[in-house]
């Protein structure tokens, strides 16, 4: 017997209504209310079935329920962990809704590979209706100065003509940890969380780019996506980046058409994405409609300094840094987190604490782990795992003892393998905010 398709409403009602508003906000105004969706209306009806299932989520009665507006969601809703927030994603905190950009805490990156429903979303522009995102009827174009044959492949062409690969690959913002520099640069203002790790399967591009001939000029690619600039101005890009030859044609590089053995989410780039792991996660260009072989570094929208640029130079915080005098990201660096247990836990005295956590350095593995309980002036070596292929973040785990009870901090310090350590402050201050590598630390409290 097949449950799905037999659920009545009140099996929908027992759901919660979080989940239902969070999957289908109009359906879940419907259910609750005794409406269609007339935004006109300023005052609804609650159904009573609707009352209960509200009542029973809030865990207190209504007094004036009947004065609610039609389609309110209850605030109280707001002060969970996970408020009625996006469609196919769990936990995530939204840093801004317009475009939308949301991040994953720290304790929900725990997997080796990062489920869909966790993976951070940052877009600059504004998402593709669902509907124009069709697989059956979606291309893509490969052109440029610099590409000797354009082709236009479709989905099924592109799987069907080209191997195909998985890997598990880093995807992370530039702009990770940007919300510690001071004085505080403009942006969105992550924390930990534009980070992810999850496993992608497609067509390298390199097959795809040698099919269509690679003329000798060329020095770098250039995606295009199906998002529009936020403007609406269909003549612009949203953010059009790309790589050098050398990372474009890497065995890593990937068009992919799935993430996790299943369809790519809508939010991350659905149906088809670029990915060009462990670079900033503005080189993956999402809803992938055309990449350009170019004979000079690519021009699209997000390429020119300062975007994506940092200073050739350490400066000072606050400096205002030339132009000319910032250089492209290519490689991120060494970074980590600590991804158990959650910071503020409480731990008995005299317990050893398991602890663990994932750690990467863009186009480098990490070949030392280090956690520390005293604020950083002994360290303690953590078992480290090899990554399962290039690019891919590594797993570290530990376990700590605690000399009393008290406050403590857990810093976890990742080095790579040419011996750059993660700093323990702030890394070097820039202009726009990119590279914070700085230690994750969390708050354990021994009782
Ligand atoms: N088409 C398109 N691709 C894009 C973006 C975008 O806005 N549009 N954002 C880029 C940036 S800045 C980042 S950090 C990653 C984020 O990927 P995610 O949203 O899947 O986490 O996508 C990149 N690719
Ligand atoms: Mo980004």
């Amino acid at each position: 017997m097949d449950n799905k398709n037999n659920k009545s409403p009140s099996d929908k009602h027992s759901k919660g209504l979080h989940e239902l508003y969070a999957e289908d906000p109009i359906k879940a105004d419907e259910l609750l209310w005794n409406r269609k969706t007339d935004k006109s209306s300023r005052r609804g009806f609650l159904k009573s079935s609707g009352l209960l299932a509200m009542v029973t989520a809030i865990g207190a009665s209504i007094p004036f329920s009947k004065n609610m507006p039609a389609g309110l969601i209850p605030a109280a809703f707001a002060q969970t962990d996970e408020p009625f927030a996006i469609s196919g994603k769990e936990g995530l905190v939204v840093l801004n809704d317009r475009p939308l950009n949301a991040e994953t805490p720290p304790h929900l990156l725990d997997d080796e590979i990062t489920p869909a429903k966790h993976m951070f979303v940052r877009n600059n522009g504004l998402v593709p209706d669902i509907k124009s995102l069709d697989p059956a009827s979606w291309t893509l174009e490969i052109a440029g100065e610099s590409c000797a044959s354009p082709t236009v492949f479709t989905l099924a062409e592109l799987k069907s003509r080209f191997k195909h690969y998985s890997y598990q690959l880093m995807v992370e913002c530039g702009g990770n940890g940007r919300s510690e520099f001071a004085p505080a640069a403009s942006g969105n203002q992550w924390t930990t969380g534009a980070v992810a790790c999850p496993k992608y399967t497609g067509a390298r591009l390199r097959d795809v780019l040698e099919a269509c001939g690679i003329k000798d000029d060329a020095v770098y690619i250039g995606y295009y996506g199906a998002d529009l600039h936020l403007s609406g101005d269909t003549s612009k890009e949203s953010i059009s980046r790309g790589v050098p030859m050398s990372k474009a044609l890497e065995d890593e590089t990937l068009i992919a058409w799935a993430m996790n053995d299943e369809d790519i989410p809508l939010l991350n780039g659905h149906p088809l994405r670029l990915v060009c792991g462990g670079w900033p996660a503005s080189t993956s260009g999402k809803w992938l409609k055309k990449i350009v072989v170019r004979d000079k570094i690519h021009d699209g929208n997000k390429m020119a300094s300062p975007a994506y640029h940092v200073p050739k130079y350490p400066v000072a915080p606050g400096t205002q840094v030339p132009n000319e005098d910032m250089e492209i990201i290519t490689s991120m660096p060494v970074r980590s987190l600590i991804t158990f247990p959650k910071t503020g836990i409480t731990h008995p005295l005299g317990k050893p604490l398991a602890v663990r956590g994932h750690a990467w350095a863009g186009d480098l593995e990490v070949a030392e782990f280090y956690v520390s309980i005293d604020f950083g002036i002994t360290w303690q070596k953590a078992e480290l795992r090899a990554p399962v292929n290039r690019l891919a973040w590594q797993h570290w785990h530990s376990e700590l003892t605690f000399p009393e009870k008290g406050y403590y901090e857990i810093w976890a310090r990742a080095v790579d393998s040419e011996g750059e350590s993660q700093p323990m402050v702030v890394a070097g201050w820039n202009p726009k905010g990119y590279l914070n590598n700085a230690c994750h630390r969390i708050a354990v409290q021994i009782v």
